[in-house]
């Protein structure tokens, strides 16, 4: 076992970890004309020239008393993870900037989350995944997803046809753990990466730099799960259990540009995107 280098494990990521939307030309999603579904554009179309400074902010409840909301706000995109709430009393620890939302499939599957009525889930672009096996049985996947999001997805596209609501092709997250398995020394659980690693991909692609608010804990790390909710104590959301958080951690960090007291007092690790790396 040899460790890459910063530099290495960034073109390693380049060469392999791009977003991809569902495959909607195969399986069940071409007999269900899924191409007609999605949105028109894809996701780089979309955002075809990419952006200078984005940040991605995780749902840790670390970040509360951060006072970072005007910092994270001045980024060209931001990219938050799940039900992230923007109400009044968190913004100045974490701003109200959406750019990207990137959610797992409960979030349209679970109605207690209001996925069709909370504006926070309104005019920005969002990408959802759903764990699939890694052998890549589409039709399988289709007839038995861990959370059955695929309906709401059809009504949602039927609702807002020009909204960019995207489809996780399930090999982009599992080449994602791949690269993290062949770069981490023990063995890792073959589960698919959490929403925040998942998500700093995505942001590698489409941005030169970018700043992740709260993955490597600051100073502020607490057992408390996330900055939303008062009685959730459990310190496997930040060191994780079916993610291998640590894992994903300990890659990030091994990835920062930043300094060492950015991540005690902020929490923050700055990385350069696909498009600052020659290879
Ligand atoms: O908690 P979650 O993640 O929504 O957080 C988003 C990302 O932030 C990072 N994080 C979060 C809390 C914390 N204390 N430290 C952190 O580093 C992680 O990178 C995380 O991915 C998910 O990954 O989708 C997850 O989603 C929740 C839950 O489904 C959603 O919040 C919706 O309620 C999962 N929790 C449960 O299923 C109970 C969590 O395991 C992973």
């Amino acid at each position: 076992y040899q460790p890459l280098s910063k530099h290495d494990l960034l073109c390693e990521l380049k060469s392999r970890a791009w977003f991809k939307t569902l495959p909607s030309k195969e399986g069940p999603f071409k007999a269900l004309n899924y191409s007609q579904l999605e949105p028109k554009n894809t996701l780089y179309q979309l955002h075809h020239d990419g952006f200078n400074t984005c940040a991605a902010v995780m749902n840790s409840a670390a970040i509360l008393g951060s006072n970072l909301g005007e910092e994270i706000d001045s980024h060209d995109a931001v990219m938050r993870f799940n039900s992230a709430p923007l109400s009044e009393k968190y913004r100045a620890d974490i701003g109200v900037k959406t750019t990207l939302r990137l959610m797992n499939s409960q979030l349209l599957a679970n109605p207690s989350y209001n996925f069709f009525t909370d504006p926070i889930y309104r005019n920005i672009t969002m990408i959802v995944w759903d764990p699939a096996a890694y052998t890549g049985d589409m039709q399988e996947w289709y007839e038995n997803p861990d959370a059955n999001f695929f309906s709401s997805y059809e009504k949602r596209r039927r609702m807002f046809p020009q909204e960019h609501l995207y489809i996780t092709d399930p090999r982009f997250y599992w080449e994602l753990w791949d690269v993290l398995q062949e770069n981490t020394e023990a063995m890792i659980h073959p589960n698919p990466p959490s929403s925040g690693f998942q998500g700093i991909a995505v942001m590698l692609s489409l941005c030169k730099k970018l700043d992740v608010y709260e993955f490597l804990p600051s100073e502020r790390i607490t057992m408390k799960c996330h900055y939303y909710e008062k009685w959730n104590l459990n310190p496997a959301c930040t060191l994780g259990w079916w993610h291998d958080l640590r894992a994903e951690k300990y890659f990030i960090l091994r990835m920062n540009t930043g300094t060492k007291e950015d991540i005690t007092k902020k929490g923050k690790v700055t990385l350069d995107g696909y498009s600052a790396v020659d290879c």
